[in-house]
This record gives structure tokens, C-alpha cells and sequence, in this order.
């Protein structure tokens, strides 16, 4: 199996409506493997960090002020075609044009709550779980499923 990895961030407004358990299982029923997972405030400056792509946008500041705001639930999943696939698994970045089955089109409104981070790339999954993760907190294991679930 071609194994990739993606950086999936549950925002603080995710934690706080105590969705965790929810956005955990659609990962993890579909068949990927959690890989990494801790809960963290991050600061300010490391939002921008992570958003640094957007910097130019109108919204940035809000966002970075709001990623910064309360605990956010930093993972990283493992599977074949996970990056793009949950990046389908959590729907389009707009909650109003998410399709009805996807995290954002079931359980979001509006685009500034839109309660979930996946990457969007092979580049970016890296740098994400580089900026989030040590690499001694990604854990390397054989799950007994994965007989199962790739044949
Ligand atoms: O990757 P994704 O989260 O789906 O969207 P991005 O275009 O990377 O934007 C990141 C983040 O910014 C988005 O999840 C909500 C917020 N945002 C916004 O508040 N208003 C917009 N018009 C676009 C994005
Ligand atoms: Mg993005």
C-alpha cells in the first residue's frame, strides 16, 4: 500500500461543541490510522504559522485570533490516499457548500466555524505535521485492521 500521511486539526469551536468523538470516528471507520494526537492552545504567532499561506487575505488576522483562541485537537492520520480523501472526509472549506455526509456539510454553518483543518497537499501535510508534531510523537505501529482493510 502506497502509505501517506496529513496533518487533520479539530479548531477550537470542534472541541468546545464537543465534536471530537465524532470527527475521530469517520477517520477512523473509513479505515485510516491515527498516528499522532495531542491537544494544544496555540499561540498567536504559531497560528500564523500554520496559516502562513493566507497572510494576505482580508480574513487572516480573525483567523489566526480565532485558531488561537481554545484548545484545538492536533492529529495526524495514516492510509493510503489520506490526504486527499480527507480532504473529501471534511467537504469544502465553505460549510454552506459542503455536501450533505461530510463533516463541514453535516455538523458546520458558516466559513469562519467551519471547525476542522486538513491539508490540501503532499508539501503542505509535511510542513504541517513538521510544524506540529516532533517526529518521536508520530507512532509507528501495525494495526490488525489493516489486513482487513487493504487486503
Ligand atoms: O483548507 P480550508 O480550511 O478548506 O480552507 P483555506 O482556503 O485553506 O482557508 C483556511 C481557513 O480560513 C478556512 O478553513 C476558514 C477560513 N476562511 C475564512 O474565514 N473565510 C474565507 N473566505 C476563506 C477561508
Ligand atoms: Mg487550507
Amino acid at each position: 500500500a502506497e502509505m501517506e500521511r496529513t496533518f487533520i486539526a479539530i479548531k477550537p469551536d470542534g472541541v468546545q461543541r464537543a465534536l471530537i468523538s465524532e470527527i475521530i470516528s469517520r477517520f477512523e471507520r473509513k479505515g485510516f490510522k491515527l498516528v499522532a494526537i495531542k491537544i494544544v492552545i496555540p499561540s498567536k504567532g504559531f497560528a500564523e504559522k500554520h496559516y502562513h499561506d493566507l497572510k494576505e487575505r482580508p480574513f487572516f488576522n480573525g483567523l489566526c485570533d480565532f485558531l488561537s483562541s481554545g484548545p484545538v485537537l492536533a492529529m495526524v492520520w495514516e492510509g493510503e490516499g489520506v490526504i486527499k480523501y480527507g480532504r473529501k472526509l471534511i467537504g469544502a472549506t465553505d460549510p454552506q457548500k459542503s455536501e450533505p455526509g461530510t463533516i463541514r456539510g453535516d455538523l458546520a454553518v458558516v466559513v469562519g466555524r467551519n471547525i476542522i483543518h486538513g491539508s490540501d497537499g503532499p508539501e503542505t501535510a509535511k510542513d504541517e505535521i513538521n510544524l506540529w508534531f516532533k517526529p518521536e510523537e508520530l507512532v509507528s505501529y501495525t494495526s490488525n485492521t489493516e489486513k482487513w482493510v487493504y487486503g
